[in-house]
Formats: structure tokens, sequence, C-alpha cells
């Protein structure tokens, strides 16, 4: 049964219909584009994100979502979508984050394309997991992370993670992840940050 009405109040089940084979979420309440604008300062080469942006501004991600109370107990899902291309090399990818409530975990199933899950800890620890079709990657509580888009059609993921947990950008917009992903003449290379520059 569908109660639309009700679920801004959250008090009532409600179902969501998605797409699987193409990765659509039907009739989001919420949605987030991010353009080659809205990515300055996180690529390495910042003179080809500015080509890019003035080529038309391309968008490099999207995210779909439902508006759930930010509240423990609840749970936030999203399709969150990347698009393939490359800045100066580097593949297109999210900004990333930490959670708001660090201690708060987080799935990406993937439902198209594939990429990377890089992710890191405050004490420098770093990891990296495969994104494929089918695939799933649980980001631990405490662990930041960015998707990246290291195919030729767009990268699409179902995510799910604690209500509470909001979005804490951090130290991310200066500091990166410890790797970055290149991709050229379709080889995929992963460069640590500090020889990247
Ligand atoms: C996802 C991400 C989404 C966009 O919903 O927010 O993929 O990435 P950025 O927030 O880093 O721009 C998620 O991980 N939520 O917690
Ligand atoms: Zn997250």
């Amino acid at each position: 049964m569908s109660e639309k009405g009700n679920v801004g109040k959250l008090d009532f089940p409600f179902g969501v219909d998605f797409d699987l084979v193409h990765g659509i979420m039907k009739d989001p309440q919420n949605h987030v584009v991010r353009l080659a604008s809205s990515m300055r300062g996180h690529y390495k080469d910042a003179k080809a994100l500015e080509a890019l942006v003035a080529l038309g501004d391309p968008v490099h991600y999207e995210v779909f979502e439902y508006r759930i109370p930010e509240q423990p107990g609840q749970l936030q899902f999203c399709i969150s979508k990347t698009y393939p291309g490359t800045v100066g090399g580097e593949c297109f990818m999210t900004k990333g984050h930490y959670h708001k409530v660090p201690d708060t975990a987080e799935i990406y199933l993937c439902l198209r394309g594939e990429g990377w899950m890089l992710m890191k800890r405050s004490d420098g620890s770093a990891a990296r997991e495969r994104f494929l079709p089918g695939r799933m990657v649980y980001v631990p509580p405490l662990w930041g992370h960015r998707t990246v888009n290291s195919g030729d059609e767009p990268l699409i993921s179902f995510c799910v993670y604690p209500g509470e947990a909001g979005h804490n950008y951090g130290d991310i917009e200066k500091e990166g992840f410890p790797e970055r992903v290149f991709k050229r003449s379709g080889k995929v290379e992963f460069v640590p940050s500090s020889k990247a520059g």
C-alpha cells in the first residue's frame, strides 16, 4: 500500500520503487547535483577542472534521497550516481565525508558501473574496496569515504546508513584521501596523494 502522505512523519510503513537494472529510485524527495564547479579543491589538476567548467560544467555526481528524520532508530537511504570522466586524468569522484556522528557505519550496494570506494580514518589508516554490480561495500564507523568511478558508465550504488549519521566534510577538502585514482589510456592507477600533489 502506498501512503506517501505519511512519509514525512515516518510513523507509518511505506514502500519505494527502484529500477535496479538502471539504478533508479522512483519519485525521490530530494535530489543533490554536484557539478564540476562544486568540486573545486578536490582534484589534483585545478586548471583541468576549470577547463571542464568552461566547457559546460558537467555533472560529476547526483544523489537521490528520501527525507527521513535525522534521528537514531531511523535509516537514511539513497541512490548515489557518479558519472564517468576524468579531470587531468583523475577519475570523477564524490567529495567524500565522515559522518557527523562518527561511530555510524554505512553500506553501499553497487548496482551498476565500476569503481572504488576510498576510505580513511583520522589516525592515518587507509583502505580501498572495489565497486562492481552486486558487490556490497561496508564502511565501518569512523571511516571517511569517497566514491570513485573508474569505469565508462555511471557508477550507481544504493546506500543505507543510520538516521542520525549526518555528513562531516571536515579535513577532506584540505587533505583529500591518502591516494588518488587516475585513468590513462584505459589503465587505472592508484597514486599516493603525497606524490600526486
Ligand atoms: C552518500 C553520499 C553521496 C555523496 O549518501 O553522501 O554519495 O557523497 P558526498 O556526500 O561525499 O558528496 C553517503 O555516504 N551518505 O552518508
Ligand atoms: Zn556516508
